[in-house]
């Protein structure tokens, strides 16, 4: 891709830098996107019925059927080019914060030291707080070792609060940023959506990186259409 001499004047200037990211920084890494056709395993599962605490009463066996699946393949994934890209920048940075919807580590696997995990972390467990069916049904999902309480993963559902701290920290990178980044997310899901919507407010130029156009594109200042893992390494190092 042929990079604007503007565009490459702006990033090499930036000394304070914010990216947000989504699961198209990890589909060249093998893990799924959570918005794109599905075939095999994957049309048993529709993320959109399984990412709400009430999946998880309903059904928690099924839930942590899809979790187990994906954690392995999270392990299994190794960081891409454009989080590799990611993290090289970093290091020529005065300061950079990545801002991640995803929950599968590969940023800091990559190298980069700086992570807000916005919808947590797909390798911890925390105790499930709500109701869940009678206890025959819950027969050999994971328990906490203490108190025999039944547990769930460390991510954040839709209808949650998303962790204390992570949305004030990521607002404050957005507008602490002289250049914020988006890149890799179909920018639907709030409040991330928001996030450079916030900065463009603060007219700090926001630049997108999608294979595909997003809500975001028509109004940021760059959108740049194709595969993050070719733009990244190309626009950054
Ligand atoms: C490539 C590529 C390549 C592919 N290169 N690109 C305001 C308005 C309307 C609704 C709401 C609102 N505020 C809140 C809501 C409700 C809801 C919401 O946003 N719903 C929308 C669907 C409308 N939000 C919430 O419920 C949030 N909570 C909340 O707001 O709480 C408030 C509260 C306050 C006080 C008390 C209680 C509550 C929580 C949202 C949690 C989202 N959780 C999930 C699951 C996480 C755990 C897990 O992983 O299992 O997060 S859902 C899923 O979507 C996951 C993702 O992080 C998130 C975003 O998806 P993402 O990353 O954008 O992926 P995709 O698949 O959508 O897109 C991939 C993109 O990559 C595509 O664009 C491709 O083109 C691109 N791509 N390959 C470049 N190689």
């Amino acid at each position: 891709m042929r990079i604007d001499e503007e565009l490459q004047r702006l990033v090499q200037g930036a000394a304070r830098v914010a990216v947000l990211t989504g699961a198209g920084i990890s589909a060249e890494s093998g893990v799924p996107t959570f918005r794109q056709a599905r075939s095999g395993f994957w049309e048993r599962f529709d993320p959109e019925e399984l990412a709400t605490p009430e999946a998880f009463a309903r059904n928690p066996r099924k839930v942590w059927a899809w979790y187990a699946q994906r954690r392995e393949q999270a392990r299994q994934a190794e960081p891409s080019p454009a989080h590799r890209a990611l993290a090289q920048w970093e290091q020529l940075l005065a300061w950079c914060c990545v801002v991640t919807q995803n929950v599968d580590g590969l940023h800091q696997r990559a190298g980069s030291g700086h992570v807000v995990e916005l919808h947590g972390n797909i390798h911890g467990d925390r105790r499930f707080e709500a109701d869940t069916p009678p206890d025959e049904d819950l027969d050999g999902l994971p328990r906490c070792p203490e108190t025999g309480a039944l547990l769930r993963p460390d991510v954040v559902w839709f209808g949650e609060r998303l962790p204390e701290g992570a949305l004030e920290a990521a607002k404050e990178a957005m507008r602490s940023a002289d250049l914020v980044l988006s890149v890799g997310t179909s920018a639907l899901v709030q409040p991330a959506a928001s996030l450079p919507l916030e900065a463009l407010e603060r007219d700090i130029p926001v630049v997108e990186v999608n294979r595909e156009p997003t809500p975001l594109t028509p109004v940021a200042d760059w959108a740049l259409q194709g595969e993050a893992g070719e733009i990244l390494p190309e626009l950054v190092t």
